[in-house]
């Protein structure tokens, strides 16, 4: 069924009028893009009504991606790419005197996760969609995602982000499959007439779980997958009970607001209950819809694989046992094998305050029944294990230890798979982080590197760059990543080395127009584009990056006459808001940036750009037009990192240190494609275990660096409150826990080359081709395979059908 531009238009014009009920020439621009995405979303229900048919009629197994966060970014232009509307729909447009780039922008960005493990599991949706693998998102509508950041004199303030003030065009309420989630009260175990045990509950908060589901689009392939965000609500029932809306707070905050949190476990109660409200509804949706594939209930492992995305959904684990025990009155025994067989858990980082400990009387308190389960599977792990592998292992391991729930040992003990998201990562989670998990089951434990969906990150982000691919190696590569690598033939060809040059130059310029326009700041598009996008945190070390500009910003004052390669350095990065030092750290930026944009001895020398509220949207047009990528955390600390993927694959060289997926880039590209620099995972841990590092003396011994320090706190930067001391501090007198004065001389050695190669054009170029051509083994359709592959056991639902 291919549509055509005029039908299109007659539909779109029609479908405006039944909304508005006047002449889409009066419409505001949210209207019209309100009334183009429901056009789309009407024109796939069809293929997302048989999709959900298919898997039922099929008996097919279904994989359940529990979490916290997802990233999906705007949907209309992918949803129209992936379905074969783009050109039309551009094209109809067009003839009514619009364009998609302007409706686009009405849409809101979803920012309901804080960085890359939510933008993953986004990625990984995508993936599953378009393999046709039978795979559903479960998660939490936030009625605020992740705040919006301003910056008021170089401060971070954060706004509330209320993307639903529009509407959202591609969600459902689905009230046919609310679920009831039950909080608190007393518990107790009882015999029925039966003669079962069953749970018995009094003076409970009973919440209303109501799913919105949203579809999830595979590339050209009919496919329809579902993403489901539940939001709590007071069930219809008791509402008499709630005479104020104050008496409503306690219900409707559930599902308010996302925390903005991506690096300190906090104890609050309200996260709790967030993940347990998420993962009740989920897995009573999940076994209700079991039912509908009238097979016994030892085969569910067989139909369900449910992932746990950090250890947030970790409650999966006790919640699947309580209804299989409480609702379904199995056996223990049957409960957790079943359980056990179906659940499988990726750690995401190794930052200890990042894992989740919960007090146990927090936990008693509000989820009684989850409680006993909990201390039940500890009790039953704590006494098989101590006779085999002693006390002192055992205790290491338990779920429960000094006063709180673990919940990463939970999820270890409750699944029969765990993985890391680079090579590195996983190494030090069975060598460290879970080393004694590691011992006990060395069998669970494997590596899935992340991976990124080419279809926004380079499709959609960079079409001048799609469309010299298509040209070159033809149009295979997008079905089938691994066709880049023919891509590599063209290295020596200057014609392509050109053209690719070319296409880079055009996106910078668009962003330096960009820029421009946003923040009022002239770039020079043939500057380098040095890039660092992610999250502002101590150990990602955007402090570093701040130093090397200090640095050269003192090199060009004291050097007029020194012939500088012009740079442009960009950051796009939210801190959390009570995470004091890396709100510090992006003051110190700012102030830099005033400092340098506006002196004149700079010029085009030097430019400084900091974008407010990063996020997906302003990703997709970074991106494309970036040089370098800047990729510069302590070894050891970044889990993977999927920034890195993006920028490699959209021409960017990368500058980093031997973190994280940093690793594979190098395995993949060569070494002498990019730039590495900084200690490596080993050394940081022998630096760490010598107990001998002494940042101070590195700062009295290195002239450059104490000169570069010193400028932090002597009015070099103007516009400070103390935020150059407080970073100076923490490096020279606090011992810099993340190494960053270690790295530095070598981090200004790989700066220095990449200015040495950018004076070569071509050379650059060729590099830059290199790695787009080597990005391949980078796709989310890869990582999604071996996840399907390996873990869930899960088929494309094609081959389901056929055997
Ligand atoms: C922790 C917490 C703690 C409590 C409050 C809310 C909250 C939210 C998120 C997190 C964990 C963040 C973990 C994370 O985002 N890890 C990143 O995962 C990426 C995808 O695997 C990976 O590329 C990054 O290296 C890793 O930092």
């Amino acid at each position: 069924m291919t549509l055509t531009v005029k039908a299109f238009i007659k539909e779109f014009k029609s479908q405006f009028q039944s909304m508005y009920a006047y002449s889409y020439k009066e419409g505001s621009t949210e209207q019209l893009y309100n009334a183009l995405g429901l056009y789309i979303k009407n024109y796939l229900s069809r293929n997302w009504k048989e999709t959900k048919e298919d898997y039922v009629e099929n008996s097919v197994k279904q994989v359940y991606y529990f979490s916290m966060e997802f990233l999906p970014g705007r949907q209309l232009e992918s949803n129209a790419y992936n379905l074969g509307l783009l050109d039309t729909i551009k094209e109809g447009l067009n003839e009514m005197g619009m364009s998609l780039e302007e409706l686009e922008e009405a849409e809101a960005d979803p920012a309901l996760g804080n960085g890359g493990l939510g933008r993953l599991a986004s990625c990984f949706m995508d993936s599953l969609a378009s393999l046709g693998v039978p795979g559903n998102g479960n998660g939490i509508r936030y009625q605020y995602g992740l705040f919006k950041q301003k910056f008021v004199d170089g401060y971070q303030v954060e706004l509330p982000e209320n993307w639903l003030r529009y509407r959202n065009v591609w969600e459902t309420r689905n009230d046919k499959s609310t679920c009831m989630v039950k909080f608190g009260g007393n518990v107790w175990l009882e015999k029925n007439h039966l003669g079962y045990m069953e749970a018995k509950y009094e003076n409970t908060l009973n919440v209303l779980a109501v799913p919105y589901d949203t579809p999830m689009v595979g590339y050209r392939n009919n496919v329809v997958n579902n993403l489901r965000l539940w939001s709590a609500e007071i069930p219809v029932e008791e509402e008499e009970n709630y005479h104020t809306l104050e008496a409503t707070e306690p219900i409707k905050e559930i599902t308010q607001v996302l925390y903005p949190d991506d690096s300190n476990y906090e104890g609050r109660l309200l996260r709790l209950k967030q993940e347990y409200f998420m993962v009740s509804a989920g897995v009573q949706s999940i076994l209700r819809h079991y039912k509908k594939y009238n097979l016994p209930r030892k085969n569910i492992p067989d139909k369900v694989a449910i992932h746990i995305n950090d250890t947030h959904p970790a409650l999966v684990i006790p919640e699947m046992m309580r209804i299989l025990l409480d609702e379904e009155h199995l056996s223990w025994e049957q409960a957790w094998e079943i359980t056990f067989k179906t659940c499988s858990y990726t750690n995401h980082t190794i930052l200890r305050e990042a894992l989740e400990k919960w007090p146990i009387d927090m936990m008693k308190d509000l989820l009684p029944r989850i409680y006993m389960i909990i201390e039940e599977i500890n009790q039953r792990f704590v006494d098989t294990t101590a006779p085999i592998y002693g006390d002192r292992i055992t205790w290491q391991t338990a779920i429960l230890q000094n006063g709180v729930v673990n919940m990463a040992h939970l999820a270890v003990i409750g699944s029969h798979s765990i993985n890391g998201v680079a090579k590195l990562h996983t190494e030090i989670l069975m060598e460290d982080v879970l080393k004694d998990f590691f011992e006990l089951y060395p069998e669970r434990f494997n590596n899935k590197t992340n991976g990124i969906t080419q279809r926004r990150w380079m499709h959609l982000a960079n079409p001048g760059l799609t469309r010299l691919l298509d040209e070159k190696i033809g149009e295979e590569w997008k079905k089938n990543p691994s066709e880049l690598k023919v891509f590599k033939g063209f290295e020596q060809d200057e014609k392509t080395i050109k053209e690719l040059a070319k296409v880079k130059f055009e996106n910078k310029q668009r962003l330096a127009d960009y820029i421009e326009e946003l923040q009022g700041i002239k770039v020079n598009p043939k500057a380098i584009f040095d890039v660092q996008i992610k999250r502002l945190h101590a150990y990602k070390r955007q402090h570093l990056n701040m130093l090397h500009i200090l640095y050269r910003y003192l090199d060009i004052k004291e050097n007029p006459s020194k012939d500088f390669v012009p740079r442009v350095f960009i950051f796009g990065a939210k801190a959390a808001p009570s995470y004091m030092y890396a709100k510090q750290i992006i003051k110190v930026i700012n102030s830099l940036a005033e400092l340098i944009n506006n002196d004149p001895d700079v010029g085009d020398k030097l430019k400084v750009v900091f974008f407010e509220n990063y996020g997906v949207s302003l990703a997709e047009k970074i991106i494309p037009a970036a040089d370098i990528s800047e990729q510069i955390s302590l070894a050891s600390m970044e889990a993977s990192g999927t920034s890195n993927m993006k920028l490699m694959a959209n021409g960017a060289l990368t500058l980093a240190t031997l973190d994280g997926a940093n690793i594979e880039i190098k395995d993949f590209v060569g070494e002498e494609n990019m730039f590495i620099f900084g200690l490596s995972s080993k050394e940081v841990y022998e630096l760490k275990a010598a107990g001998n590092y002494n940042s101070k003396g590195i700062y009295e011994s290195n002239e450059k660096l104490r000169h570069t320090l010193d400028a932090l706190t002597n009015d070099t930067i103007p516009g400070l409150n103390g935020e150059g001391y407080a970073v100076f501090d923490s490096l020279v007198n606090y011992n810099d826990e993340y190494f960053v004065l270690k790295d530095f001389e070598s981090y200004i050695k790989a700066q220095e080359k990449v200015d040495a190669l950018y004076r070569n054009t071509d050379e650059w170029t060729r590099k830059s081709l290199l790695n787009i051509a080597s990005s391949a083994p980078f796709s989310a359709d890869y990582t999604i395979k071996r996840y399907a592959d390996d873990i869930w056991k899960v088929k494309q639902h094609s081959e389901q059908k056929d055997s």
